[in-house]
C-alpha cells in the first residue's frame, strides 16, 4: 500500500515562519525555562519572572525577524521589558507578530508546584488578537468537538449556555458519559458557580491554583485526562491558548471581561477599572459594547502561519520539569507545533563537558 504522505509533504510546513522560526522558538522558550528553573522555589516569583524575560529577550533579539509583542508582560508604562509593542528581532526577515507568557505560572515556579512553563506563540502580522490585558472568560476542547459540531450543527457550544449542555456535547464528541469528563478551571471565588454547575451536571472537576494554559492545551491531547478548560483568566493566557489549540485543531470561545466585574468588586472599583482601561480599550478599537461580544479561535488567532511552543519550568501534564546537571548542563521538555500539523515533543539536553557529563536516558 502506498504511504498517503511524501516525506516532503509530512515536512511541509504552513509558511516562513513555521519553516523559518519554529526550530528557534524552541530554543527561545527553553532559554527562558532553564533560566526559571534555577529559581524554582526560592519563593521570589518576581525574580524569576524577571530571569525568564530577559533570557527569553536575548534569545528572541538574535533571531532574524521583523517581530512585535503583542501580548506580552503588560503596558510599556509597567514592563522594561517584552512589552506590549516592543520590536524584538534583528529587524531583518518576515514580519512576526508575538504573544509571550515568559513564565506561565509564577506563584508555581516560585513555590516549587507542578504547572509552570515559558510559552510563547508567533503568527504573520495581525496574526495574533491585539486586546488589552484583562480577562478573558473561556471554553477550550479538542478536535474531536469541532469535528462533532461539524456533523451536527445544532450541537454547537456556547460560552452562555447552561453548562451541563456544553458538556453533554464534549461527552458525545468524546463518546464517553458525562460522568467520565475532567473540567479544569482556576480555583478562585469567582468560579464558585460554575464549579458547583460543573459538579451537578455529573462531571468531574480539577482545580488549579495557577496556570491554566497548558490544561487547555491539553484538551486537544488524548491521555492527558483533561476534556475541557472553563473559567476567567489572563487575556495573554488565554490568546497563546488559542494559538495552541488551532494548530491541534480544537477551539476556544471567549470574552473579554474586566478583573474587577469577573471578581465581583464593588461598583466603585468597577467604575475606576473601566475609567483607568478605557481609554487604551478605544485605542484598540474596543468598546464598553463590543467588549462582551463572543470571540471564537479564529478571532483570537486569525493567523495561517502560526507556531507554539512551551518548555516546562516544574512538572506538568504531559512534560518533565527542567533538570539541572552542574556545570551548567540542563535538560528542558518542550511541546511545539505549527499549522501544518506537525507537533513536536522534545528532550533537549544541553551539555557543556561532553567528559564529564554523562547522559542519561
Ligand atoms: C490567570 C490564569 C493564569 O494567573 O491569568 C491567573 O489564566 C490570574 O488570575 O494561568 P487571578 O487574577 O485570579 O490571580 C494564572 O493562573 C497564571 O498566570
Amino acid at each position: 500500500m502506498p504511504h498517503p504522505k511524501t516525506v516532503e509533504e509530512m515536512s511541509d510546513c504552513a509558511g516562513p515562519i513555521e519553516c523559518e522560526l519554529l526550530p528557534k522558538l524552541i530554543q527561545v522558550t527553553e532559554a527562558a525555562a532553564i533560566a526559571a528553573a534555577y529559581q524554582m522555589g526560592r519563593g521570589d516569583k518576581h525574580f524569576a519572572d524577571q530571569v525568564a524575560v530577559a533570557a527569553m529577550r536575548r534569545m528572541l533579539n538574535k533571531l532574524n525577524m521583523n517581530g512585535v509583542i503583542k501580548i506580552g508582560e503588560g503596558e510599556r508604562d509597567e514592563a522594561p521589558m517584552l512589552y506590549i509593542g516592543e520590536k524584538v528581532g534583528t529587524g531583518a526577515g518576515v514580519d512576526v507578530d508575538i504573544a509571550v507568557d515568559p513564565l506561565e505560572g509564577t506563584n508555581l515556579t516560585a513555590d516549587g508546584c507542578p504547572g509552570s512553563v515559558a510559552v510563547m506563540a508567533m503568527a504573520e502580522r495581525g496574526g495574533i488578537f491585539h486586546g488589552p490585558d484583562i480577562y478573558i472568560d473561556k471554553i477550550v476542547v479538542g478536535p474531536e468537538v469541532v469535528q462533532y459540531e461539524a456533523e451536527h450543527p445544532e450541537e454547537k457550544l456556547e460560552l452562555d449556555a447552561p453548562v451541563s449542555r456544553n458538556l453533554n456535547i464534549v461527552a458525545k464528541a468524546l463518546d464517553r458519559k458525562v460522568q467520565e469528563l475532567v473540567v479544569v478551571i482556576l480555583d478562585r471565588p469567582r468560579h464558585a458557580q460554575k464549579i458547583m454547575e460543573i459538579r451537578e451536571a455529573g462531571a468531574r472537576v480539577k482545580l488549579v491554583s495557577d496556570g491554566d494554559l497548558m490544561p487547555g492545551v491539553a484538551t486537544a491531547i488524548r491521555g492527558s485526562g483533561i476534556h475541557m478548560v472553563m473559567g476567567a483568566g489572563g487575556s495573554g493566557e488565554a490568546v497563546l491558548t488559542a494559538a495552541a489549540i488551532k494548530t491541534l485543531g480544537g477551539k476556544i470561545l471567549g470574552r473579554l471581561v474586566l478583573p474587577s466585574v469577573a471578581n465581583g468588586k464593588t461598583q466603585e472599583e468597577i467604575d475606576a477599572e473601566i475609567e483607568e482601561k478605557l481609554p487604551r480599550l478605544e485605542k484598540m478599537g474596543i468598546s464598553l459594547q463590543t467588549l462582551n461580544e463572543v470571540m471564537d479561535t479564529e478571532k483570537l488567532v486569525p493567523g495561517k502561519d502560526v507556531i507554539f511552543s512551551a518548555s516546562a519550568v516544574t512538572p506538568g501534564h504531559f512534560l518533565h520539569e527542567v533538570s539541572l546537571f552542574g556545570r551548567g548542563d540542563a535538560r528542558v521538555n518542550t511541546v511545539s507545533m505549527g499549522s501544518s500539523g506537525t507537533v513536536r515533543f522534545t528532550d533537549s539536553i544541553y551539555i557543556k563537558d561532553k567528559q564529564k557529563t554523562p547522559l542519561y536516558l
